[in-house]
């Protein structure tokens, strides 16, 4: 394979989540969130798994941060838990809890990293649940109060924000497929949610900007790059839905002010959109300095025959990854090219791309994760052929810095560089840290 080299400046990362690391759940005043009731719902989470403990961040955070150092990157993504930061609905701010994102940050600087702040990963306080959660205008204002308490604390320091983290699993895991925390499976509810979440961004933006953000601020959403299974034209249609539903419902707000023309009658039996007030849309609009993509997957669609109005079948991967998903490299190059050419001319970023495996430490004490490593070369060379082909591509993070609690699927999947012992905590590097450590530090492949 040909040598390719990355701009100068390019930024090599890794991504993390709070409820996926930090454990220590009700410690330093942190109230619960709808993941800490969630998973301790029946059959909610695989073997019934929480985060209570998780990767015990909240206390091996130097440890962790001093793993981003061998990794040889130039920023790190975490995301901040409101619950800790806001954790009733009556809006005081626990300091206790932006004390830790406060060490955190120095932490990164000392060691000269460069913090990346999701504001949320889907760990809304359980009390805000309790009032009706994203279903319910008023959050929306509520997240603004708490993105200016976060920015208050750590604005002076952070040059890259990002306000939600794939609204897509956060409106439609969580409120109709129910595999998600709030565990509903109500379509209303979910359309209504996703359009208070992309307003809570919205707002959030012109807020930061109103407080003097000095860092770029920006949103990430999980895209996929689907394909119709046969040239037929049912097909064909259905792969216009599903992209409708799991891209378009998020990109054609952000960045032209308006919800698919198609929009209204995919959800002709389910709403009436009536929960868009006049200037949401201008809000959700509202200029961003870049714009994170997470890539996962590439389908192929199918028509449903049952429903020609919504009906769209995914077809299953004939190579599955432990996840059940395939490894398609040039989907990510699909997506950022069609992000650019159709949608938006700010940097963009890949904020997350990875794999689940079962990993385990074999007798001589190694981690050969070899197909984390040909999956991370196959998805570096789209990017880079992005690149070549006039995508503005800033960054490229790596999902996950190391093993975490990966949500419905509990500690068994396995997305990190570095491997977890749950049981005592040790973190090891697997082939792929390795790999992933060169890389960063040639700032090319050979
Ligand atoms: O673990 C998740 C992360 O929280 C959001 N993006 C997808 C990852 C892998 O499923």
């Amino acid at each position: 394979m040909s040598a390719i080299h990355f701009p100068d400046g390019f930024l090599w990362g890794a991504a993390t989540a709070a409820y996926q690391i930090e454990g220590a759940v009700d410690e330093d005043g942190r109230g619960p969130s709808i993941w800490d009731t969630f998973s301790r719902r029946p059959g909610a989470v695989l073997r019934g798994d929480t985060g209570d403990i998780a990767c015990d961040h909240y206390h091996r955070w130097e440890q962790d941060l001093d793993l981003l150092v061998d990794l040889g990157v130039g920023a790190y993504r975490f995301s901040v838990a409101w619950p800790r930061v806001v954790p009733d609905a009556d809006g005081a701010v626990n300091t206790r809890g932006l004390d830790f994102y406060d060490r955190l940050v120095d932490g990164l600087l000392a060691r000269g990293i460069s913090p990346m702040v999701t504001l949320y990963h889907w760990d809304l306080p359980q009390a805000l649940q309790d009032l009706g959660g994203w279903a319910e205008r008023t959050t929306t204002d509520r997240f603004v109060d708490y993105a200016l308490a976060v920015h208050g604390r750590l604005g002076d320091r952070v040059p890259h924000w990002l306000t939600l983290n794939e609204p897509y699993c956060a409106a439609f895991v969580g409120h109709l497929e129910g595999r998600h925390a709030p565990g509903l499976t109500d379509e209303a509810t979910a359309v209504t949610a996703l359009h208070h979440l992309l307003l809570a961004h919205g707002k959030a933006v012109e807020a930061l900007r109103a407080d003097g953000v000095t860092g770029q601020v920006g949103i990430t959403c999980n895209l996929t790059s689907p394909h119709p299974a046969t040239a037929d034209e049912a097909d064909v249609a259905a792969t216009t839905r599903l992209d409708l539903y799991e891209n378009r419902m998020f990109l054609d707000p952000l960045f032209r002010g308006a919800y698919p023309a198609d929009a209204p009658a995919y959800y002709r039996d389910v709403t009436d959109f009536s929960f868009v007030h006049d200037g949401d849309l201008a809000t959700i609009a509202a200029p961003v300095d870049y714009f994170g993509i997470n890539y996962y997957e590439r389908h192929l669609v199918r028509a449903d025959p049952a429903d020609l109005v919504r009906g769209w079948q995914r077809v299953p991967d004939p190579h599955p990854t432990p996840g059940g998903i395939g490894v398609h490299p040039e989907g990510l190059h699909e997506v950022l090219t069609r992000v650019s050419k159709e949608y938006t001319s700010v940097p963009l970023v890949v904020t997350e791309t990875g794999i689940a495996l079962h990993d385990y430490v074999d007798p001589n004490g190694e981690i050969r994760d070899d197909e984390r490593v040909a999956f991370y070369e196959g998805h570096v060379r789209a990017a880079h052929r992005a690149l070549e082909d006039g995508v503005d591509l800033v960054g490229f993070f790596p999902w996950s810095l190391m093993d975490n609690y990966e949500w419905a699927w509990g500690y068994g999947y396995r997305f990190g560089m570095y491997h977890v012992d749950y049981a005592t905590q040790t973190r090891r590097p697997k082939r792929s840290a390795h790999w992933f450590a060169q890389l960063a530090r040639a700032n090319a492949l050979g």
